[in-house]
């Protein structure tokens, strides 16, 4: 029966957390997945998402269904965060969103409504990417090519070529972009940079789709999203896919948000009635909890407050431990330069490290990175950061 169905070898992201469960040797440590672990190497609860929760389950409530683009008090509260709450695309009511189970939701039903509507557009992704955009693309019916960005020669971008590339392709070409905190190399382009791309964006009418699931992380909550609010400025027909995964540490709940900015009210309308219809067609409604939960944080000025010290301790952290790696490899291994690993920015590292020395890492140190050499840096901690370069230093003498 079904002997022809192809076999999947799954994910090898969440495949490595398995191997990494399995092992028993006491001193590992989990840098592979992209999860938030706070100095005790736990995965928070937020005292801002707590207190919620709280209030929650003291008076619990129906559970109605939402409608098909989610909760409406969701739904501003992301339009606030991502584009500042008085940008005029937004005053406007030019900006369709809805509510969509993560991010990964998000880029799902973006994907789905482009290949319909732009059934001839190619789609882009940075070379490299996070491969689930690669994936969600794809299962879209999309083709999708890759564009030039990390030089591992100069840990920075091939600014040069990219911007090239962008300049060669046709009208409606859909590009996947990071705004912040890429993933998985953690560089990044500057302001200036972004001006320039989103110049060439305008001149050869390209649809930017700019994937935020790290916001707060980088630089601050406004700043990181620089990219997306000069691109709503500009007026280019951008769309949004955001996260709050990790930046309310609410993985499970599967809370992200799809954003469309048009040149008009009118085209929103028509948009966000396509977003209702392709949500309906997928999963017909989004799942409530999260959302509550993620409306009242962003929606109540203390516990906003409350929110932002606390991704911003979050992000801290990981600078600290960006920099306590440094400083022992920087000792350690003379000779070579590690400045990448601070001016990275977000959860990710590139290392430089190669296939063979992420095996010896995991074989002999029981430490895990992607085979790419990617780090997630929020799994470092006081703890381990000392073990953790030491088993670096030693695969790279
Ligand atoms: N986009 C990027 C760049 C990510 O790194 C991730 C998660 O790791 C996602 C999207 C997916 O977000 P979510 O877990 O909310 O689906
Ligand atoms: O580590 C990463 O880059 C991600 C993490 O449903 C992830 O792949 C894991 C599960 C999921 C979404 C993202």
């Amino acid at each position: 029966m079904y002997r022809h169905v192809e076999f999947y070898a799954g994910d090898p992201i969440l495949s490595l957390v398995e191997v990494y469960n399995r092992d028993t040797r006491a001193e590992k440590v989990n840098l592979g997945i992209g999860i938030y672990f706070d100095s005790e190497g736990k995965m928070p609860v937020l005292e801002s998402v707590g207190r919620v929760e709280h209030d929650l389950a003291t008076s619990p409530r129906p559970c109605p269904y939402l409608p098909m683009e989610g909760l409406a008090a969701y739904r501003s509260a992301v339009q606030n965060l991502l584009f500042g709450a008085s940008h005029p695309a937004l005053t406007e009511g030019r900006i369709a969103t809805i509510q969509t189970l993560g991010g990964s939701g998000a880029l799902k039903v973006g994907a789905d409504f482009l290949h319909r509507w732009f059934p001839e557009a190619k789609a882009y992704v940075s070379d490299p990417t996070w491969d689930n955009h690669k994936g969600i693309f794809e299962g879209a019916g999309f083709e999708v090519g890759t564009y030039p960005y990390y030089d591992p020669a100069t840990v920075g971008v091939k600014f040069d070529e990219m911007t090239a590339f962008f300049d060669s392709l046709p009208e409606n070409s859909v590009l996947i972009l990071h705004p912040c905190c890429h993933n998985p190399t953690g560089v990044d382009l500057s302001p200036e940079q972004w001006d320039t791309v989103l110049e060439i964006i305008r001149k050869r009418k390209l649809i930017p789709f700019m994937d935020i699931a790290y916001q707060g992380f980088g630089g601050d909550l406004d700043s990181d999203a620089y990219a997306i609010r000069k691109a709503a400025e500009m007026g280019l027909p951008l769309f949004v896919s955001n996260s709050f995964s990790k930046n309310l540490s609410l993985y499970g709940e599967r809370v992200g948000g799809l954003s469309a900015v048009c040149p008009s009210k009118e085209e929103a309308d028509i948009v966000f009635g396509q977003f209702k219809f392709t949500v309906r067609r997928i999963y017909s409604s989004p799942a409530a909890h999260g959302a509550y939960v993620a409306a009242e944080v962003m929606n109540t000025p203390e516990l906003f407050a409350l929110w932002q010290s606390e991704v911003y301790a979050m992000r801290d952290r990981i600078r600290a431990m960006r920099q306590g790696l440094y400083d022992v490899l920087a000792a350690k291994v003379p000779g070579r330069n590690f400045d990448y690993f601070i001016k990275q920015r977000g959860m990710f590292s590139y290392t430089g490290l190669t296939v063979e020395q992420v095996h010896r890492l995991r074989d002999e140190f029981a430490v895990y990175l992607l085979d790419s050499g990617r780090m997630c840096v929020a799994g470092l901690n006081p703890a381990n950061i000392e073990y953790v370069a030491n088993a670096f230093a030693e695969v790279l003498k």
